[in-house]
């Protein structure tokens, strides 16, 4: 009996150890919440707009899963035009070689400024609303680039006159004319629907190649702290003036020496979503081959680094070799630089077709083209998505 009773004293030493034990439970509990809750406060995983539409967090997210899957195909005007035609309904250069559409689809908005009809390029703006649209839909990814035009000058986006950019930050005497110009870009970007009425999510990449000179945004026409401005700026009008909130921003570069070099005027992570680069392969010969691989293999190590680091998402955001004319260049020098990097998407730039003197501009392949069948066996490597990729996935769900 003695054995089975507790005295008094031990009792209330059991029962204190028990309320300790009780207190400290709910302390862990209380701790562990307010880290959890704290965390999830200080590092949310989303787009720099905060309130992106439920379908751009959405793609945000899947764009980051998909980079361990493999990397999407793009193509500049897919659906507008190819080599030797315009304008015919389901028809891309890319489907007709390799039997799938891109995964991704780039756009071009110059000249929307002007409330002009038709882009820099000819295509309408109704058929390219059409096109993201008809894309969209099976689950494409849509990418807009702007060549706008130099709102000082009043000439094209390639006018480097000096002081433009300062010219359009408020304060500026184009400020205004810029705004006019935003708007336009906003109206077109809200007039894109799903068939639910949703918001389709496009990824601005705006003020692309600013470290070449050839735009009045580049590299010797303003300063670092000016071209941050003027992103600020642009970003701060769409999103938090006009309440755009379905876009993705990518920064982008052209070809570049190191990470100080790419990040000299990048505008903070807070205004940045995709870190992409634009490439071309230019100069001849397998000496050039080879030169390329290594280039890019170099700035796609770089920019993955960086996307890593920066929570970004990293990008092949142009590219091209004008007219492929090597039978083997899509598997012996594009893969090679390629393959073993984790990056979104790669989008080669414009089938533009023959000009009236016979030039050609293009970027893929056409039936017959010299680059068809090693273009094909590209498109077969397991990393490489097209359409019907994507459309399994989904990357708006
Ligand atoms: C350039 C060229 C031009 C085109 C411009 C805007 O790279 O392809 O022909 O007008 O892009 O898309």
């Amino acid at each position: 009996m003695r054995n089975c009773c507790l005295n008094p004293k031990m009792a209330r030493k059991i029962f204190s150890l028990f309320l300790m034990l009780i207190c400290f439970q709910i302390a862990k509990a209380q701790s562990s919440f307010v880290t959890e809750k704290n965390h999830k406060q200080t590092f949310p995983d989303l787009p720099c707009d905060k309130k992106a539409t439920k379908e751009t967090v959405t793609l945000y997210h899947n764009l980051k899963k998909l980079l361990n899957k493999g990397i999407m195909f793009g193509h500049q005007d897919d659906l507008a035009y190819g080599v030797g035609w315009k304008y015919v309904p389901g028809k891309s250069d890319v489907k007709e070689v390799t039997g799938d559409y891109p995964a991704v689809y780039g756009f071009e908005l110059g000249r929307i400024e002007l409330d002009h009809a038709v882009n820099i390029d000819s295509v309408p703006f109704d058929s390219m609303r059409n096109y993201i649209r008809t894309v969209y839909d099976p689950g494409g990814v849509i990418t807009l680039s702007w060549h706008l035009n130099n709102p000082l000058t009043g000439k094209t986006a390639w006018d480097p006159a000096p002081g433009t950019v300062a010219s359009v930050l408020p304060g500026g005497e184009k400020n205004e004319l810029y705004k006019s110009w935003l708007d336009k870009v906003a109206n077109f970007i809200v007039s894109l629907k799903g068939k639910n009425g949703e918001q389709i999510p496009v990824i601005l990449r705006l003020f692309h190649e600013l470290n070449g000179n050839w735009f009045w945004w580049g590299k010797d026409h303003c300063t670092p702290d000016e071209f941050k401005q003027l992103w600020h700026f642009t970003v701060s009008y769409l999103r938090d003036t006009k309440h755009i909130h379905q876009c993705l921003y990518a920064y982008n570069t052209d070809r570049f020496n190191s990470q100080e070099d790419y990040l000299l005027k990048y505008p903070g992570d807070e205004w940045v979503d995709v870190v992409g680069f634009d490439i071309y392969r230019r100069d001849g010969g397998e000496k050039g081959n080879a030169q390329f691989v290594k280039d890019m293999d170099h700035m796609l190590t770089m920019i993955e680094e960086i996307g890593a680091e920066k929570k970004k998402i990293p990008a092949l955001t142009e590219f091209g070799y004008a007219q492929v004319p090597d039978s083997t260049w899509w598997t012996n020098v594009f893969y090679k630089a390629l393959d073993h990097h984790k990056i979104s998407y790669a989008l080669a730039w414009r089938n533009a077709g023959f000009n009236k003197v016979g030039d050609a501009e293009f970027y893929v392949p056409y039936k017959g083209q010299i680059s068809e069948k090693d273009f094909v066996k590209f498109s077969k490597e397991p990393n490489i998505l097209f359409q019907k990729d994507v459309s399994k996935l989904p990357l708006y769900k």
